[in-house]
């Protein structure tokens, strides 16, 4: 009875610890030790007011300077890894060189601020511990295989990364505040604190980790997936072992991640096929401030990471004042990513010594927290108090070694470049066009044949949808010259020429796998079992790879990681795909600050393709525009390429070129929708078997047409259309198929071909303040020779399209009455 008795009480008392201990797993960081200055203050759970010894032992594994969420991730594997590592003994660390770590991530700071005095370096002081934190996730990847690290990170400490983490000479730094070659950079280049940089990580085994710090542009986390994407491309690189050989670590403040939306979308990419890159690593540059903002103005969460916590990943928030617990957080995030294959937050508590740069005054907006802040000592003196060191040697010598690369640095004549381009872009070229770029796009009937043939085809067994089935027998009869070739057609021609010639092709966007408009159909899907099957990926057993993703429902994260995959691959054809056009501005910050001015920025070039379905077609405001405008504003010294092909000839050879030409220039195809299927838009096998992209189809060989209209696109075939209607022998129809670079050339031998025209009339879909309208009136005033210029559009409109389909219909008679009678002057 009595044995009994004790039985059920231990079994109790076992229930009642385990109840505690769920509850210190569940709820510790909330009342762990996780700010430095003590003002995110603890939360009060009932569940820890506990007493006793094991609360005592739970407390202390939760409650100290880590606090771990991680009891929301179900898979028990994954949740008993991370409390078998909480709940063991702190390892012994090198502390003297935790130490040495902190001594020059500060007195680096200090250099700078005595010596350029005014300037913003947006100081690491307050969150030093970055280095040793960068320091043990990069040690604890290089013993698991990694060879690489992307990293990427905004304005807060990265010139300390620059020469603590990626190894660049400070006297490289020390110049780009010298600003020793302004020349350089007129017009273009960006600030210091933005540039990239690669280097050589020494890791603690000896082996080298080559860093590249990823150039990122003042928009906050923009530069996310545009490093999650250069990952990827450097994992395919590698091969199959490629996930664990290349590791990207990604750096957030705290204001920019609870506000911004990219790194979640970023973020909820990991566990998807086409984009997982098998764990990133983030880390909050956690100061509890953003510019004068404070975390209750910055976010309605106690955490800026809060959102993260909607994946099954952990969330490591840590003391940055305690350099030991950082040191270990980082070992546990990046092994929990290696053994995982997950992406893990670490959010690193500090505080910012100084304004949110240098030239700003804290005090007027924190007087409080700023007084507590001068009073408080740098980290590195508490550290070294804390195990008995004595840091002023380290010091001295920091201090001499800056003097000494503030000198070289005044020797150097022009800014270093702080980084080197792997080998596989020795091929390629930006820069300006030159003519000599060209190559022959078309390819031999018979090899077309063949690989139509190929990409028509299915293995024997496979239960094909009916409706693909018939889709598939044209493509056959296409491919065998019995039937005019549709866009869908031509660029499974594209892709499969290329595959065939070694340029590997990756294609994503929403729904881009099959097509929006049911045209791609890259991937069959087995009606029985919904197995799939991509004959693109069965040309030939000596092919380059083929990839077709369908995305996740956002345009910025997306195309920046595609534009990122660009970056390392420029021997791949790379392209983007938004679901219609009008959705692209979706991904304006990556157009912007990414695809048009990377080059002039960075000196980065990327031939990435931009596929926007375009066309008026009474779809409504949001299903009809590309914003051709927008593309054609951002337009300077050839840094992008804006397109569209009207056949479907001319984007097989568009696709081409981009792929087999040296000149790596990102490219904005306005591609079709209703015309995808427009016999007029079909081509012939001849066509794609000769010949090369036009960038003016001319008109009428005998010079007597009395007008000429100037189209791009839909419009084009419309206008072909009405003009066959009318019987109209006097009109010349030209199609502007590439936009910019300006074919000015062409276009002004075309125009000057007309020599009995009177006029020439720009005809656009789109309302006047929209479409390539503003962009080329003067250019084709000055190209018709003091003949006039008029234009049909239509009326200036704030929003670009109507939502009635009738009104569409009335608008686009009266246009085409407008282009064949009544145009107008501008
Ligand atoms: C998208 C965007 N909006 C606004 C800004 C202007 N801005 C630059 S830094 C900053 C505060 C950033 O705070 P936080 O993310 O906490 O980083 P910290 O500077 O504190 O390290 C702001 C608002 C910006 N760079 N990007």
């Amino acid at each position: 009875m009595a044995r009994q008795q004790a039985a059920v009480e231990s079994a109790v008392s076992k229930e009642a610890q385990e109840r505690i201990w769920d509850a210190f797993r569940r709820w510790g960081f909330l009342q762990a030790n996780l700010d430095p200055l003590g003002d995110l203050e603890r939360v009060a759970i009932p569940e820890l007011d506990v007493t006793g010894p094991e609360a005592e032992a739970a407390r202390r594994f939760y409650c100290g300077s880590i606090g771990a969420e991680f009891m929301h991730i179900p898979d028990r594997a994954r949740r008993e890894w991370i409390q078998q590592r909480m709940e063991s003994e702190a390892p012994k660390l090198d502390q003297a060189k935790i130490l040495e770590r902190l001594v020059r991530a500060e007195i680096f700071e200090q250099v700078l601020q005595t010596r350029y005095l005014g300037t913003k370096r947006y100081s690491l002081e307050g969150e030093a511990a970055l280095i040793p934190l960068l320091d043990s996730i990069l040690n604890a990847a290089s013993e698991q295989g990694a060879e690489q690290a992307v990293l990427a990170m905004s304005h807060r400490g990265r010139l300390n990364v620059m020469t603590h983490i990626v190894g660049r000479p400070a006297a490289e730094i020390f110049a780009r505040f010298e600003d020793v070659d302004p020349r350089s950079v007129l017009g273009g280049g960006d600030v210091k604190y933005h540039m990239g940089a690669t280097g050589d990580f020494p890791a603690a085994d000896g082996r080298k980790v080559k860093i590249h710090l990823v150039s990122n542009p003042s928009h906050l986390e923009a530069v996310d997936p545009v490093a999650v994407g250069r990952a990827r491309a450097k994992q395919t690189r590698y091969g199959k072992h490629g996930r664990r050989q290349v590791v990207p670590v990604v750096m957030h403040g705290d204001a920019a991640f609870a506000g911004q939306g990219v790194w979640a979308e970023t973020l909820n990419m990991s566990g998807v096929e086409g984009f997982t890159v098998g764990g990133s690593v983030h880390i909050i540059v956690n100061n509890l401030i953003g510019f004068t903002t404070v975390p209750r103005e910055a976010h309605s969460s106690r955490f800026a990471s809060d959102l993260a916590k909607r994946l099954p990943i952990p969330i490591f928030h840590v003391n940055a004042e305690d350099p030991d617990a950082v040191v270990r957080v980082g070992r546990i995030a990046l092994e929990y990513r290696h053994a995982f294959g997950s992406p893990v937050v670490v959010d690193l508590i500090g505080y910012r010594r100084h304004g949110h740069s240098e030239v700003d005054d804290p005090t007027i907006t924190q007087p409080r927290r700023y007084k507590k802040i001068e009073a408080h000592q740098p980290l590195w003196k508490i550290y070294a108090s804390e195990i008995g060191a004595n840091a002023e040697p380290i010091v001295e010598r920091v201090r001499e070694e800056l003097d000494a690369a503030q000198k070289e640095a005044l020797e150097l004549e022009k800014s270093p470049p702080m980084r080197e381009l792997p080998a596989y872009w020795n091929a390629y070229r930006g820069g300006r066009y030159n003519a000599s770029f060209e190559v022959d796009t078309a390819v031999a009937q018979q090899d077309l044949t063949a690989i139509g043939e190929k990409i028509a085809s299915y293995p024997d067994g496979f239960h094909i949808h009916p409706k693909v089935k018939k889709l598939l027998e044209q493509r056959s009869e296409m491919a065998r010259g019995k039937r005019a070739l549709d866009f869908g057609m031509a660029e499974a021609l594209a892709f499969g020429s290329l595959l065939k010639q070694g340029t590997p092709v990756r294609l994503s966007g929403q729904d881009s796998v099959r097509g929006t408009f049911n045209q791609r159909h890259a991937a069959l899907i087995d009606v029985e079992n919904e197995t799939q099957f991509m004959p693109l990926q069965h040309l030939a057993p000596d092919q380059s790879w083929f990839e077709a993703y369908n995305s996740t429902l956002s345009e910025a994260s997306v195309l920046g990681f595609e534009y990122g995959f660009s970056r390392d691959f420029p021997e791949a054809l790379v392209l983007w795909e938004a679901q219609f056009g009008d959705f692209a501005n979706g991904a304006q910050i990556i157009i912007d600050q990414f695809v048009a001015a990377g080059e002039d920025k960075w000196n980065l070039l990327s031939g990435v393709v931009l596929l926007l379905p375009h066309g008026y077609e009474g779809q409504g405001p949001e299903h009809s525009s590309a914003r051709i405008e927008r593309f054609l504003q951002l337009v300077a010294r050839d840094n992008i390429q804006i397109c569209q092909p009207s056949t479907a000839a001319q984007y097989f050879h568009l696709l081409r070129r981009q792929a087999l030409r040296a000149w790596r220039k990102p490219l904005v195809v306005f591609t079709p929708k209703s015309m995808l299927r427009n016999p007029a838009a079909s081509s012939s096998l001849a066509e794609l078997a000769a010949g090369r992209f036009q960038t003016v189809i001319p008109d009428r060989g005998d010079g007597t047409a009395e007008r000429v209209l100037l189209c791009t696109g839909k419009i084009g075939h419309e206008l072909v259309a009405e003009r066959k209607r009318r019987k109209d022998d006097s009109t010349a129809i030209v199609f502007l198929e590439q936009l910019y670079p300006f074919p000015e050339a062409e276009l002004a031998a075309e125009m000057d071909r007309h020599a009995s025209a009177r006029e020439f009339v720009w005809v656009q879909e789109e309302p006047a303040n929209m479409g390539a309208l503003a962009f080329l009136l003067p250019r084709l005033e000055r190209l018709a020779r003091g003949r006039a210029v008029l234009s049909v559009k239509r009326s200036a409109s704030a929003s670009p399209a109507t939502g009635s389909h009738k009104a569409h219909e009335m608008e686009q008679h009266t246009l085409l009455a407008l282009a064949f009678g009544g145009a107008v002057k501008k």
